[in-house]
C-alpha cells in the first residue's frame, strides 16, 4: 500500500491563544497521532500576513481578519502525517464556528462572539500547493 506522508501548516490563532487553548489543541493534534516536527510562538507583521491571506485580498473580510490575526500572539505549527493536510481541516471543522460539527476544535470550543467566523481558532493549510507556501512563510529557516 502506498503511504502519502506529507506536512502542513497549522497556526493557533490569537484567541486560541489568548483563551489558553493552544494546550487543549495541540493535545487534539498529537492524539490523533500527528507528529509536531516544529512549533514556534510569534506574532505576525502585516506584510506575512498579507501573503499568508493572499487568496482573500479584496473580500470584504480581509482587513478585519488580517487585524485579528495580528491582534496578539499566533502559535505556528509545522506537522507531519498521513494525509495530514486533509486530516486536520477534519479535527478543526467548519470555518463557521457556529455550524462546525461537535467533536472538531471549532465545533466544541469556538463560537461566534459577534465577531462573524473570523474568530474560530485555527487555520489549516488546505492543499499541498498552499502548505509548502504558507510553511516557507512561517519557518522560512526550516
Ligand atoms: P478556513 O480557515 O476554514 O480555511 P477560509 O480560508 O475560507 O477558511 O477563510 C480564512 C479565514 O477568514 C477564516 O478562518 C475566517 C475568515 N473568514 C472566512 N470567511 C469569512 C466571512 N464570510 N466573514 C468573515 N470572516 C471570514
Ligand atoms: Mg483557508
Amino acid at each position: 500500500m502506498s503511504t502519502h506522508i506529507e506536512e502542513t501548516l497549522v497556526l493557533v490563532k490569537p484567541d486560541g491563544v489568548e483563551r489558553n487553548l493552544t494546550g487543549e489543541i495541540l493535545r487534539r493534534i498529537e492524539a490523533k497521532g500527528y507528529t509536531i516536527v516544529d512549533v514556534r510562538m510569534m506574532r505576525a507583521d502585516r506584510e506575512l500576513l498579507v501573503a499568508h491571506y493572499a487568496e482573500h485580498e479584496g473580500k470584504p473580510f480581509f482587513e478585519p481578519l488580517v487585524e485579528f490575526m495580528g491582534s496578539g500572539p499566533i502559535v505556528a505549527v509545522r506537522l507531519r502525517g498521513e494525509r495530514v493536510i486533509e486530516g486536520f481541516r477534519s479535527l478543526a471543522g467548519a470555518t463557521d464556528p457556529t455550524t462546525a460539527a461537535p467533536g472538531t476544535i471549532r465545533g466544541d470550543l469556538a463560537r461566534d462572539w459577534g465577531a462573524a467566523v473570523q474568530q474560530n481558532l485555527v487555520h489549516g493549510s488546505d492543499a499541498s500547493e498552499s502548505a509548502a507556501r504558507e510553511l516557507t512563510l512561517w519557518f522560512p529557516q526550516s
